[in-house]
C-alpha cells in the first residue's frame, strides 16, 4: 500500500537536529513536518523560522510547513524564500482574512497549497477552498501541541472529505496522535499521507528506520 510518512520535528531533539535529521533520512522518511507557531493562534511556540531554515539546509527531502500563525499573509514571503519548488505550506483558512488571497501567493511562489482543518471547523466552512488547494491536513487534535489524545469524532470528517477528494481533486493527510491501528483503517480507505509524532516515531526504543519499515510492513 503507498502512503507518505513524515516526521513532525517539533518532536526531534534539538540537542541533535543534525544527526536526527540524517537518522529520519536513512530510515526512509518521505519529508519533514514544520509545525510554526507565533503564541497567538495556538498557545504555544514549537518551532519558527530559523527551525525552518537549519532543516531545509539539513536535507533535500520535501518539507511540510503547517503554519499556525495568525494573518499568515503578513509575512508569507519569509516562509517561502526559505522554500525550494514542491515543497508544502498549509494556512489554518480561520487564521487568515482572505485565506484563498494566501494560498494564491503560496502556489504562485511554486509551492504546494494546502489547509489544515481544525477538529471544530466543519468541512463546510472551508469548501471552496478544496477546489484551490492540492493538500487537506485534517487535525486529528487540537493544534498546538504533540502528545494529545486522538479525537474520534474527526473519523466523521476524513469519510466526508474522502467522499469529495476525486472530484475536487485534493489529497488527505492526517496530523495528530497517529498511531499504526489509524494508518491501518485509513491508508486503504484513501487517506494519503500521515504526520508522524510522540504516538508513533519519537522516544521510543526502535530506531527511526525500524519504526518507519515496521508500518510499511503492516498488513492491510
Ligand atoms: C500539533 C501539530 C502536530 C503535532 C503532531 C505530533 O499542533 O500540528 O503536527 O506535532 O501531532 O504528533 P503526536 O503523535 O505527538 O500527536
Ligand atoms: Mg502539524
Amino acid at each position: 500500500m503507498q502512503f507518505e510518512l513524515t516526521a513532525s520535528m517539533m518532536c526531534a531533539d534539538y540537542g541533535n537536529l543534525e544527526k536526527e535529521v540524517r537518522s529520519l533520512e536513512e530510515g526512509g522518511i518521505d519529508s519533514f513536518h514544520i509545525d510554526i507557531m507565533d503564541g497567538r493562534y495556538v498557545p504555544n511556540y514549537a518551532m519558527s523560522l530559523n527551525d525552518l531554515r537549519y532543516i531545509a539546509d539539513a536535507t533535500d527531502k520535501p518539507l511540510d510547513v503547517h503554519l499556525m500563525i495568525e494573518h499568515p499573509s503578513n509575512n508569507i514571503n519569509l516562509f517561502l524564500r526559505n522554500l525550494r519548488k514542491g515543497d508544502t505550506v498549509y494556512i489554518h483558512p480561520e487564521a487568515e482574512y482572505h485565506p484563498s488571497t494566501t494560498l494564491q501567493e503560496i502556489i504562485n511562489a511554486g509551492m504546494i497549497p494546502g489547509i489544515a482543518v481544525n477538529p471544530g471547523t466543519s468541512v463546510e466552512t472551508v469548501m471552496e477552498m478544496l477546489r484551490i488547494v492540492n493538500k487537506v491536513l485534517v487535525m486529528s487534535v487540537n493544534p498546538g501541541n504533540a502528545g494529545q489524545m486522538y479525537l474520534p469524532y474527526v473519523g466523521k470528517k476524513i469519510t466526508k472529505l474522502l467522499s469529495m477528494k476525486e472530484d475536487m481533486d485534493f489529497e488527505i493527510y492526517w496530523d495528530g496522535a497517529c498511531s499504526s491501528d489509524k494508518i491501518l483503517e485509513f491508508a486503504p480507505k484513501g487517506v494519503k499521507g500521515f504526520v508522524l509524532g510522540t504516538t508513533l516515531l519519537f522516544g521510543k526504543e526502535q530506531t527511526y528506520g525500524e519504526t518507519l519499515q515496521n508500518i510499511r510492513e503492516l498488513k492491510f
